[in-house]
């Protein structure tokens, strides 16, 4: 009797164990899986936040701006202390700072030195500088009187200290290099918190260098110490971006026209680039690249980076302006627009007014994603927390993903109703890392024929944003086709939009 009830509560013991084994198959299918590891090399967090500004300004202002008939792009370093003289009396840094959140910039750089040397703050290791000017009889400060300014703003702020100077004496010898020093560590220590440090690259040449008026070359890959002046940076402003040809916060695109490559990693190699070093700057960036350097596209609103009175026809339109978002942001780089200032010290009307119509267009454009409403399907997801909906849920933390191995995948929209559509943008989650290296999207009227949207471009990297645009097509239907990619896929967002 014993055994038998022995035997039949270890039956129900094996069919509970049965039971349950079976009803939780189901869930564990369901159940939360582990994101996809990263590829690497990675973005730091502070890589990330920057990208994300997606735009933001250089203001180029000095005596430059006041040399001459109609100002220079160049100070030759002779010019007299008191060249530097906006004619209000004072710059009127909030209309800057206005001006350039209206046209969407989150952030601005100042040319606190240019090439000429003259100083727009009051530096304790120069008379070349706005304290001997006649700017507020010598009481002003440009960098902190815009800093100020951007603080009130809640605008991101940062500063571009020109390494190549044509006014010092001791420029090309070891004694420049810690004056230079001492100048970014003023610059670091005193304007609160900075978001990116600009090291310009064109260095060395003629200049006036206290009166010699001679050539000088330097050695452009080590006379400046980049190893110790990035060290101060990361200890003063660990947030802060480092701008140089090649990094190592960001590097530069390699042209001055806004533009970055259709194929852009945002990764390159140590072993054939080193950050700050003449060449180490490109286009496309490095597929096997194995540091994060993404591409800043710096351009000018204006032929010029200075203000000229003669080039006042000649500013950038809100057209010229989106279409080079197309090419920068679009292609996975940041946007370093230039407004520079005037001698009376407010930016121009007609720069202030393509500015904002150029935010006004994007916002328009960008304004209705058409896949809002539509159903999304995935070729397959990597379980919960991934699925196909995450591209369409406007949230930078969720994605959709593959399965660990699986470097390929489709996502089918089925549009509410059939859309007239010419611009197509992909985001990938570059926390993890860039991994797509082909990609086609399409559409169809009905569902089962496919033609590709004909943008016109290399559609293989996409990395932070990537923008298609392309004729107008008439959609029920879109699929994005990813062919391979570095690494499971890790998608954001997908957008589809129509530009009148
Ligand atoms: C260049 C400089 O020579 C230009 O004057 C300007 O500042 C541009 C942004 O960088 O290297």
């Amino acid at each position: 009797m014993k055994d038998r009830k022995k035997v039949c509560y270890m039956n129900n013991r094996i069919f509970l164990f049965i039971a349950c084994m079976a009803l939780s198959a189901p869930l564990t299918s369901y159940a939360q899986v582990a994101a996809p590891s990263p590829v690497l090399p990675i973005p730091t967090d502070h890589q990330v936040a920057w990208q994300r500004m997606e735009t933001y300004a250089f203001i180029h202002y000095g005596p430059n701006t006041f040399y001459g008939d109609d100002g220079i792009e160049w100070g030759y370093g002779d010019y007299p202390v008191d060249t530097f003289n906006p004619t209000l009396g004072y710059c009127d840094v909030d209309q800057w700072v206005e001006a350039l959140q209206a046209g969407g910039m989150k952030g601005v750089i100042l040319t606190a030195k240019h090439h000429g040397g003259f100083c727009l703050w009051p530096s304790k290791y120069t008379d070349y500088c706005i304290r001997f000017g006649p700017y507020k009889n010598g009481y002003g400060d440009v960098v902190g009187e815009l800093a100020e300014s951007c603080r009130r703003h809640g605008m991101k702020f940062g500063v571009y200290l020109s390494p190549w100077d044509r006014h010092q004496a001791h420029y090309a010898s070891p004694g420049y290099v810690e004056y230079y020093k001492n100048q970014l560590r003023e610059l670091l220590l005193n304007y609160g918190e900075l978001f990116e440090v600009w090291f310009d690259g064109a260095n060395g040449g003629d200049g006036w260098y206290g009166g010699a008026n001679e050539r000088r070359s330097i050695d452009k890959n080590n006379y400046y110490d980049f190893p110790t002046l990035f060290s101060y940076v990361r200890e003063y402003q660990p947030q802060a971006i480092i701008f140089s040809n090649g990094g190592p916060g960001c590097r530069w695109v390699g042209n001055e026209d806004g533009t970055a490559g259709e194929t852009n990693w945002a990764m390159m190699r140590s072993s054939d680039t080193t950050p700050a070093y003449d060449g180490s700057y490109s286009p496309t960036g490095m597929e096997d690249g194995d540091m994060w350097v993404a591409a800043e596209c710096d351009v000018s609103i204006r032929p010029g980076w200075f203000y000229h009175k003669a080039e006042d026809s000649r500013v950038k339109s809100a057209d010229d302006l989106v279409n080079l978002y197309y090419k920068n942001v679009g292609r996975n780089a940041t946007f370093l627009l230039n407004v520079p200032v005037t001698r009376s010290g407010r930016m121009h009307p007609t720069d202030v007014a393509n500015l904002k119509a150029f935010r006004n267009k994007l916002d328009r454009i960008f304004a209705d994603n058409l896949l809002a409403k539509s159903i999304v399907k995935a070729s397959e997801e990597r379980g919960q927390g991934f699925e196909a909906s995450k591209v369409l849920d406007g949230d930078f933390n969720s994605y959709w993903a593959t399965a660990d191995g699986k470097k390929s995948g489709t996502l089918t929209f089925q549009l509410a109703s059939s859309q007239k559509v010419n611009r197509v943008v992909l985001q990938e989650y570059i926390p993890l890392g860039q991994r797509v290296k082909s990609f086609r999207v399409e559409y169809s009227t009905d569902g089962s024929n496919w033609r590709d949207v004909n943008c016109g471009e290399q559609t293989t990297t996409i990395g932070h944003k990537r923008i298609l645009v392309f004729p107008t097509v008439t959609a029920t239907h879109l699929r994005v086709r990813f062919l391979d990619a570095r690494g499971p896929l890790c998608i954001n967002e997908v957008g589809a939009y129509y530009a009148e």
